[in-house]
């Protein structure tokens, strides 16, 4: 299915479509997005309104004009291990395979992050039998280097549960530290050279402000809170993430994938709906923001639209900040 694109509008509308993860494969833009169901779900801190079941792959023609659904490449029913809620998903391609990554909650209600498989960027993908070793939380990104290393980035508070893995188990009623202690950061783990497991535990990223502290749990307008993406520019890591409760999205810039990350600032003002989800990716000389936002359900959290738009650096390396709504 296609469908005539153009920047800061849905780039499909026969679904919604949310946390998109784009990448360039084999020449053109593919997009891995959470599948958002039509279904009228009510909102809590838990994420319960949040209750995918499968996921389409959308790729963008060479031109950014047109968009395909490839259709279903994974569904919850095939992935042995998975309770419900296949969240936020990202991709990777090694050796010409495709991978792809995805949170669920298991039978016990913990979410976990598996992989699938498969021999197209389209997908279809055949899950893995169990989540990966080690895992919990949400929202995986992965971060294929220069030098051949592949890293994990994941979690997510809240109904993401990351506050619930500070002792390195599971403690169900754990909550987050207070306002002036530090924030927790998102996780990192190198992937193991087949890319279906972790090669070490994973391990907590610090964001510092600018005095070289680290941002306090109290700091929402720059404390992480999910939907990590790490991305490479003149040579720098450059970390993303939702602020979650102020919907921002914010970057932070670092020397090494695992961090430290120093905060830079605003990336894309707060989106219609309350969940704010995206991903950077370089195509054709031009950098790109893919985002999601709820207008076109009028703004029900539950049925988001992925939405693309350009991405500028400033000379000295900062972004420029996006307003989603500033055509
Ligand atoms: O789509 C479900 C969850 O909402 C994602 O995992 C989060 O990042 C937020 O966008």
């Amino acid at each position: 299915m296609t469908n005539p694109l153009k920047q800061n509008n849905p780039i499909v509308t026969h679904m919604y479509t949310a946390d998109p993860s784009a990448h360039v494969f084999e020449g053109k833009i593919y997009v891995y997005p959470s599948h958002d169901l039509d279904k009228e779900n009510a909102s809590n801190d838990n994420g319960d309104q949040y209750d995918m079941e499968d996921y389409h792959v959308l790729s963008i023609d060479e031109n950014l004009e047109s968009c395909t659904d490839h259709g279903e490449a994974l569904h919850l029913r095939d992935v042995a291990w998975a309770k419900q809620q296949l969240w936020a998903p990202d991709a990777a391609c090694k050796d010409g395979k495709y991978y792809l990554f995805f949170p669920a909650r298991d039978r016990e209600d913990v979410f976990r992050i598996g992989v699938a498989t498969g021999d197209s960027p389209a997908g279809p993908f055949a899950a893995q039998e169990s989540p990966i070793p080690g895992s919990f939380s949400i929202d995986p990104a992965v971060l294929a280097d220069d030098d051949g290393r592949y890293y994990m980035y994941f979690g997510g508070l809240w109904g993401g549960q990351l506050e619930k893995w500070q002792t390195g188990a599971f403690v169900p009623d754990a909550a987050g530290p207070s306002g002036s202690q530090p924030a927790l950061g998102p996780m990192v783990a190198e992937l193991s050279d087949d890319l279906l497991t972790f090669k070490e535990s994973p391990t907590e990223i610090s964001i510092t402000d600018e005095h070289g502290h680290p941002i306090v749990a109290g700091d929402e307008e720059r404390r992480y809170f999910e939907g990590p993406w790490v991305h490479k520019y003149n040579d720098k890591y450059y970390l993303s993430y939702s602020t979650g409760t102020t919907h921002n999205i914010v970057y932070a810039i670092g020397d090494n994938p695992k961090g430290p990350f120093a905060f830079k600032g605003k990336i894309l003002t707060p989106v219609i709906g309350w969940t704010t989800h995206h991903s950077i990716v370089s195509y054709g000389g031009k950098w790109y923001l893919f985002y999601h936002d709820s207008s076109l359900s009028g703004g029900a959290d539950n049925k988001r639209s992925v939405k693309f738009t350009e991405l500028v650096y400033n000379d000295d390396g900062t972004i420029r900040t996006i307003d989603p709504y500033d055509n």
